[in-house]
């Protein structure tokens, strides 16, 4: 995703897209619900929930394995996802897109099959102090097995990652680095094409945590020229247990497969196995069929309103909460990167995040409020918790405003 969205690109149907999204259309605590909790996880429309029905009333079997008609039909499905998300993400083959749990099980698989094997004492692996938990202890676990070193990038008082201290950090040793592509507790976007170039230069792969990017923008792999990449369909509108690891093709044909079992082998005997052609030999046991099938629609129905569109849609709900929170006495956002996702974390003075929460809660509005699963930056910020909005394409400016009377209630009763 590019940090500086078209502008005229923006006009989208927010009202008819809000059509599709039956979960938006109902009262919690007798107010019209305003969903701001996308960074966690994102709503379905109508038709990923309609695409999963479908399946499961016609054509559901397991795949990969009858001549029959219906597990041809699932297989057909599934591999058919595989395509669109390679199409998505303008991958150049379908064996390099393994479908996965999600982000969690993407950087773990690279982790243990990638690294894992040709880590060892005084090596590095390289992250930025930006990280999910995900993109953190996955590595930190490799770090135990190997004694490798874990090495972290600082950020600055913005929430951007230094880049200076990045160029003195990587190095011989360096064995990955690994960074978001899109921060979820401060919204950073990360301009990774200038650190993957530097990355390049010494000969050191890279992988992205994308589960913040990709239901937001354009994502390009191949313009990247990123070596990993990381996504997770529940937050871009596909359902949840089901996520996608981009990998080069030369680098997967050399890895050892992660999990063994069914459907990742050619041939088992007690003797000797030999594994699966790209990308099946990481899919082993039967995969999240429907899950996959659901993401593809995902992935259409995104497409349908247009990457371009809705990143500089949601860039206009961005300013807009931000000017609007910055009116509230006592507020502070907390990361102020010149270039952001629609993700605003705050705190005010006085109120604990979780407060802010749940008073939020009874006026109808949804936020979350805690550490976002990065620690390290709530530390960094000497903050225990931020209160955090997040936006998607079908949230408006008039639940922006919702949200900021919202927070002046809050602001009244604890203030
Ligand atoms: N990486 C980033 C940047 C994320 O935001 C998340 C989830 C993950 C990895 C893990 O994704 P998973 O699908 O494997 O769980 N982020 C959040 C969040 O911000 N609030 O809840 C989950």
């Amino acid at each position: 995703m590019s940090a500086r969205p078209a502008p005229h690109t923006s006009a989208i149907d927010v009202a008819a897209i809000r059509a599709d999204f039956p979960i938006l259309d109902q009262q919690i605590n007798g107010k019209p619900l305003v969903f701001l909790d996308n960074a966690a996880s994102s709503q379905r429309p109508r038709q990923v929930i309609d695409t999963i029905s479908r399946y499961y009333e016609h054509d559901h079997a397991n795949v990969h394995r009858g001549v029959h008609t219906l597990s041809q039909r699932a297989t057909d499905a599934y591999e058919g996802a595989r395509e669109i998300v390679r199409q998505f993400i303008n991958a150049k083959d379908t064996k390099e897109i393994v479908f996965v749990r999600g982000t969690t099980e993407a950087v773990n698989l690279v982790a243990q099959s990638f690294v894992r094997p040709k880590a060892g004492p005084g090596d590095e692996i390289l992250i930025s102090g930006l990280e999910h938990h995900a993109n953190i202890v996955p590595w930190q676990l490799v770090c135990e097995q190997t004694g490798a070193k874990l090495k972290v990038i600082p950020i600055t008082p913005q929430g951007e990652v230094d880049f200076a201290a990045f160029e003195k950090l990587i190095g011989p040793r360096t064995r990955i680095l690994a960074l978001a592509h899109v921060s979820n507790a401060l919204g950073t976007i990360v301009p990774v094409e200038k650190f993957i170039a530097v990355a390049r230069q010494h000969g050191v792969p890279v992988l992205l945590d994308g589960a913040q990017a990709v239901p937001h923008g354009k994502v390009d792999v191949r313009a990247l020229d990123c070596d990993f990449y990381c996504f997770s369909g529940h937050k871009m509108l596909g359902p949840t247990g089901i996520g996608v690891l981009y990998g080069r093709q030369k680098l997967l044909e050399a890895m050892p497969p992660w999990q063994g079992g069914g459907d990742m082998i050619l041939s088992v005997s007690f003797e000797k196995t030999t594994y699966n052609q790209l990308p099946w030999k990481f899919e082993a046991g039967t995969p999240n069929i429907s899950g996959t099938i659901g993401l593809g629609a995902a992935i259409r129905y995104l497409q349908s309103v247009g990457m371009e569109r809705i990143a500089a849609y949601e860039h206009e709900l961005l300013t807009y909460a931000t000017q609007r929170l910055l009116e509230i006495p006592g507020l502070r956002i907390v990361g102020t990167a010149a270039h952001k996702a629609a993700v605003v974390s705050f705190v005010m003075d006085g109120i604990h995040p979780h407060d802010i929460g749940t008073i939020l809660d009874t006026e109808g509005v949804a936020i979350r409020t805690g550490h976002h699963c990065a620690m390290p930056v709530m530390d960094f910020f000497k903050v225990p918790a931020t209160a955090r909005a997040s936006m998607a394409f079908y949230n408006t400016h008039a639940e922006i405003d919702r949200l900021v009377a919202a927070l002046e209630h809050t602001r009244q009763v604890l203030g």
